[in-house]
């Protein structure tokens, strides 16, 4: 049932006996997918992610100069991605370049995932070929990093968006991808789960109040961002992220439209109708064109009944009340 799906998402196919002991005594919920998740460490996950998870906490060796980008599933981390690959490359790869990396292969090639794409299954790293600054990329909560990465001065890029839209972003993308041979997840039964916590990487609450506390906390070490902000913003909040990364844009820079440009480049316009965006496929097996839907905000709105906006409401105000933290267009 579950083989044509993207093998980090697939259940216990494959695992060992010892694995399937493990994870015999962890918390388990069915649903998303079509197969189980588990809770790890006080996250939900597949047991192939958690494996890469075990691997990249026990074996990645952060470095000063690793720039990571964090996000929630489904907040715009292919948009991020993007805008950190140009940015941050922005010497070695001009962005007026002819063959630019951004127009021939996905970011998620570009920026890949520690234990989603370079722990997974066991491999052996090989990390020579990434260049100083190393562009990387997790889903983990803050507590589950690797200790490394919490002792070096890595800096971390976390993105978040209003819960409304992740919501409806990764119901979409689980329908999508269990679609070719399963009835697609009811968004009842899906909303239910939700907002029990139980979503990849979830409970969300607890994954964006845990980067909010340390940016607040260590703000060179941790940079806050929005979707939607970035989304009114933009101009200003790549500005902001090229200071945070101490690679701030020159006057010369600006004159010559290489932020304008950078912003183009990075667009769900530009990226979604690109021939690799349309045709390509991942190493781990999903499709380049479900990282690219609508890419707008307040999308929730053609699904979400009064009762489910309000229940959600009243979740977010418990979990959020005295942080300091706002969702916008919820
Ligand atoms: S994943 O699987 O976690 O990496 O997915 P992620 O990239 O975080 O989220 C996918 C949603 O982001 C939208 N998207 C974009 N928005 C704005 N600009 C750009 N360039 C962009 N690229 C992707 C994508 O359409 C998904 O949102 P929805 O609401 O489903 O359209």
């Amino acid at each position: 049932m579950t083989t044509s799906l993207p093998k980090h998402l697939q259940d216990q196919e494959g695992l060992s006996e010892e694995c399937k002991n493990f994870f015999s005594v962890l918390p388990k919920e069915k649903g998303w997918m079509g197969s189980y998740i588990y809770n790890y460490q006080g996250f939900w996950a597949s047991p192939r992610i958690i494996q890469g998870v075990i691997a990249c906490q026990q074996q990645f060796q952060a470095q000063d100069s690793d720039i990571i980008l964090v996000t929630t599933p489904k907040s715009g981390t292919t948009w991020l991605k993007a805008l950190l690959f140009g940015l941050v490359n922005r010497v070695k790869h001009p962005i007026f370049e002819q063959n630019h990396p951004l127009l021939i292969k996905n970011p998620h090639d570009l920026v890949p995932y520690l234990e989603l794409t370079l722990y997974v299954d066991g491999q052996v790293l090989d990390f020579s070929s990434f260049t100083t600054p190393r562009l990387l990329s997790t889903h983990l909560p803050f507590a589950s990093l690797p200790k490394s990465v919490q002792d070096s001065k890595t800096k971390l890029v976390y993105l978040c968006r209003n819960p409304k839209d992740t919501f409806i972003s990764m119901w979409h993308f689980a329908n999508n991808l269990i679609l070719h041979h399963k009835d697609t997840n009811s968004i009842e039964e899906m909303f239910g789960l939700f907002c029990k916590g139980v979503s990849f990487y979830g409970p969300f609450w607890d994954h964006v109040l845990d980067y909010w506390k340390q940016s607040i906390e260590n703000p060179n070490k941790v940079l806050f961002l929005m979707y939607e902000e970035i989304k009114e913003q933009p101009k200003l909040h790549l500005k902001r992220l090229a200071e945070f990364l101490e690679c701030p844009f020159s006057i010369k820079e600006e004159n010559c439209g290489v932020v304008d440009e950078i912003l183009r480049m990075s667009s769900f316009k530009n990226l979604s109708n690109l021939e690799v965006n349309t045709t390509g496929k991942l190493s781990t097996g999903e499709e380049n064109k479900v990282f690219f839907r609508r890419g707008e905000i307040g999308d929730w709105k053609s699904y979400f009944t009064t009762e489910m906006s309000e229940k959600l409401n009243y979740i977010i105000e418990q979990k959020f009340q005295g942080s300091g933290l706002k969702f916008s267009y919820i």
